[in-house]
């Protein structure tokens, strides 16, 4: 009898434990699907939900790598801003790189992207990225976290892209194959949130067990 009651709080701890051990999940990457035009979203791809922050985005499908991509539009000028988060709320997760090139008609802008990390709301990181240059269509490189946004724990991503048509003929950014990877806890690291839950659960059970026998030596 006891023997049981000991193994179901074993078993207990030990589903408790496995459920939270993190794992490597398998990044993915965001081709911008559907339709071509003024893109304002939300849309989902791969777990993730991308849409407009702010300014004008157009996302077209005859350029990308491969086509389609997502690009800011010279016919608003300024900026767009890409927001990207998990389609399942607040779940945190780390970028990895990017696609990016940019149209320079006269190939006179040098502008880089701007990548932004956000973790419940507050900038934990940021990182600049120059377009390959070229006049007119340039080519598309691919760029990978390698500062602030290397290893960063965040909830949202926005990407600035800019697009202008008044001072070089016509210049606008663009980008393709957003890496993501939800995989946020590196091996053999603490896990503080799930550490902590680890502990309650524990505490839980010790608790269970200790209100068992106590009952049990009373009958
Ligand atoms: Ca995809
Ligand atoms: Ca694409
Ligand atoms: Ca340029």
């Amino acid at each position: 009898m006891k023997t049981t009651h000991g193994s179901i709080l074993l078993s207990l701890i030990l589903v408790v434990s496995f459920g939270i051990t993190p794992a490597f999940a398998t990044p993915v990457t965001i081709g911008f699907d559907g339709a071509n035009g003024p893109f304002t979203g939300p849309a989902d791809e791969d777990g993730f939900t991308y849409s407009l922050f702010s300014g004008d985005l157009f996302r077209w499908i005859v350029a990308g790598n491969p086509p389609p991509e997502m690009e800011a539009t010279v016919v608003a000028n300024g900026e767009g801003i890409l927001k990207i988060v998990s389609s399942t709320l607040n779940e945190a997760f780390n970028w990895l790189g990017f696609d990016i090139a940019e149209w320079d008609s006269n190939n006179l802008d040098q502008n880089p992207i701007i990548v932004e990390g956000f973790l419940n709301g507050i900038s934990v990181g940021s990182e600049l990225f120059t377009p390959d240059q070229a006049a007119g269509q340039g080519p598309y490189s691919t760029k990978t976290a390698a500062g602030s946004l290397l290893g960063t724990t965040i909830d949202e991503l926005r990407i600035t892209l800019l697009a202008d048509s008044t001072n070089s003929g016509f210049f606008f950014q663009r980008t393709d194959n957003i890496v993501l990877d939800k995989m946020i806890t590196p091996p053999n690291q603490p896990i503080p949130e799930p550490g902590t839950i680890f502990l309650i659960s524990s505490g839980l059970a010790g608790l269970a067990a200790w209100r068992y026998r106590k009952k049990h030596v009373k009958a």
